[in-house]
């Protein structure tokens, strides 16, 4: 498959919750992208503020590793052709009330803290988060 990338999903704290596991997990799946790696988990501080090192200057950085830690999470491998991208199309922006009925973001979101889903942004970030989240994967297995 020409183009095949990985990048890495959290379904947030907050989409958890809310039981929409199934709903975003059908979605990246009826796009044609693969799960190739799946975990349910409470991550701790430590692993929430290097997932989000690039915000520890902003000032919303304690919300946020406070919000990602606040309960179970959903981690996921996603492969596909330019899969950073698409899944990233798939999320709509970061504000959910900027981000376009359609994408999740849009159509289940409301806060910029509590915006359901989190994706790598470049394929240079998805190799390093897949790393502190999937330590033993292998894009050739
Ligand atoms: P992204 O998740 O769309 O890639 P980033 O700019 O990388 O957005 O920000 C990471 C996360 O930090 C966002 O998903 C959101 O939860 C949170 N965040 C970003 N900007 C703000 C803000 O201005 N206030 C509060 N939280 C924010």
């Amino acid at each position: 498959m020409a183009d095949v990338e990985h990048t890495l999903l959290l379904i947030k704290p907050d989409a958890v919750r809310r039981g929409l596991v199934g709903e975003i997990l059908s979605r990246v799946e009826r796009k044609g992208l693969r799960i190739r790696a799946l975990e349910l988990r409470t991550i701790d501080d430590d692993l929430a503020r290097r997932h989000y090192a690039e915000h520890a200057a902003k000032p919303f950085f304690a919300d946020l590793v406070a919000f990602i830690t606040s309960g179970p999470l959903v981690a996921a491998v996603i492969e596909g052709p330019r899969a950073v991208e698409t899944l990233r199309t798939l999320m709509g922006s970061t504000d959910p009330v900027a981000a376009p009925p359609g994408t999740i973001r849009g159509d289940f979101g409301l806060l910029v803290t509590e915006n359901l889903v989190h994706g790598s942004d470049s394929v240079t970030s998805a190799a390093r988060e897949i790393a502190l989240f999937f330590p033993h994967f292998a894009a050739d297995a």
